[in-house]
């Protein structure tokens, strides 16, 4: 039994999504692609209900955020992660919505009588339908209407957040709508993949400038790091891309404009992509969503990070457990690794889990479960606390880990 002590001042919190929580992002482009007779049609024929794959009113947080917040500081959390809906705030081009500004204001201060330090997203996944329309990031000349929508929000809610997210995983939302053809617009296409992630690149450091000019807080990216084993260019040739693109590539363009690093972290890649399990490795735990669980993977993830010589917050890192067996657990052995990379002279400032409540899981709709706090579906979207989340609880609130090294936990060690 050990007794872990976390630096002063560590951030303990939660993560998520505007899209996945709020509900009601009529104009938003995922919701016009989930209603979609193309998107219908795929569902029917693979056998399940299109309305378990609707976001709908989600977790209806963009009216129950005070009660969330309230839970999130009943469980001691100091932190969370939230996020604006671009297509809310500009419902239509040029259009900024006041009505929507001061609720995201409110919100904002709601979250700071928590007593809770705000990380804030600004594009997670989704675009606005007229942005879409636009051909989104595929068009260079098209930044400019994103960092119109940054200085808007920079100016107005500057002192309000404490630390800003341009993009979340980009390389995952460039891979996934453009090149693998999953998520809208459903593209499959090489170069636009590449010209997307440019444009993503270029807009970060740019949004960074506008950011920097009009508020005093650090600003990143929700980076998405896997830890890679096993996997070489020949053995596995996306997986490594898809690697490389995250860990390097993107990393190494924006660095310069990231002030700490944001990390989100799920798995490593003896996962192959997309989640497909490789043989050799079926002896690890899975997840729900059969992802194998590495939480060694993240100390190897955080050392390589140690170069930067930035601090360093985990902005993602959770399980879909519905039933709630794991979930401790796996919560406990990543922070051991966030321990042991700490101690290594990693700057690990912060620690937000993915999610406070169950939400819309993108393709997935509403089946796997995240959440530290289940949200009923078939009644009034009531929010029930899992045991877990009480567990996790005591952590934020001591600062401290008492634990037990698994045994099962160093026979995986590879
Ligand atoms: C992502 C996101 C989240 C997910 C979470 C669980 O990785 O796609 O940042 O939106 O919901 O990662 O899969």
């Amino acid at each position: 039994m050990q007794k872990l002590k976390f630096p002063q001042g560590f951030l303990w919190g939660t993560a998520n999504s505007a899209y996945q929580t709020e509900g009601g992002n009529i104009y938003s482009d995922w919701y016009k692609w989930e209603k979609s007779l193309g998107r219908q049609g795929v569902l029917e024929s693979a056998g399940k209900k299109p309305e378990d794959f609707m976001s709908g009113q989600a977790c209806d947080f963009y009216n129950r955020y005070e009660e969330d917040f309230a839970l999130a500081k009943s469980l001691n959390h100091n932190s969370i992660r939230i996020g604006i809906e671009w297509a809310r705030v500009e419902p239509k081009e040029g259009e900024f919505d006041q009505h929507v500004l001061d609720h995201y204001e409110k919100m904002l201060q709601s979250a700071r009588f928590n007593g809770l330090k705000v990380f804030l997203t600004l594009h997670h996944y989704t675009n606005p339908v007229w942005f879409a329309e636009k051909r989104a990031f595929e068009k260079k000349e098209n930044i400019q209407f994103f960092l119109r929508y940054v200085e808007v929000i920079a100016k107005r809610f500057g002192e309000e957040v404490d630390f800003w997210l341009t993009f979340n995983e980009p390389e995952v939302y460039v891979s996934f709508s453009y090149f693998l053809g999953l998520y809208p617009p459903q593209e499959k296409s090489f170069f636009k993949s590449f010209r997307v992630l440019q444009n993503l690149i270029s807009a970060h450091n740019r949004s960074y400038k506008i950011l920097r000019m009009h508020s005093q807080k650090p600003v990143s990216m929700a980076f998405h790091l896997s830890d890679i084993q096993a996997v070489n260019i020949f053995s596995e040739p996306i997986t490594y891309l898809a690697h490389y693109l995250a860990n390097e590539y993107i990393l190494n363009r924006t660095i310069d404009f990231c002030d700490f690093v944001g990390v989100n972290y799920y798995f490593h890649h003896h996962v192959g992509w997309l989640g497909k399990r490789r043989k050799s490795h079926s002896g690890h735990e899975q997840t729900d969503l059969g992802w194998g669980i590495h939480p060694e993977g993240l100390e190897r993830v955080l050392l390589s990070l140690k170069k930067y010589k930035k601090p360093v917050y985990i902005t993602e890192n959770g399980i879909a457990d519905r039933h709630d067996k794991k979930r401790e657990k796996f919560i406990k052995d990543h922070l051991y690794f966030v321990h042991k990379a700490i101690k290594q002279g990693v700057n690990v400032k912060g620690y937000l889990y993915w999610s406070l409540t169950d939400n819309f899981e993108w393709l997935m709709g509403f089946g796997p479960r995240f959440g530290l706090v289940e949200i009923d579906r078939e009644g009034l979207l009531k929010r029930k606390v899992r045991y877990s989340a009480l567990k996790f609880g005591e952590i934020c609130g001591s600062n401290e880990m008492v634990y037990e090294p698994d045994a099962s936990l160093s026979a995986h060690r590879s």
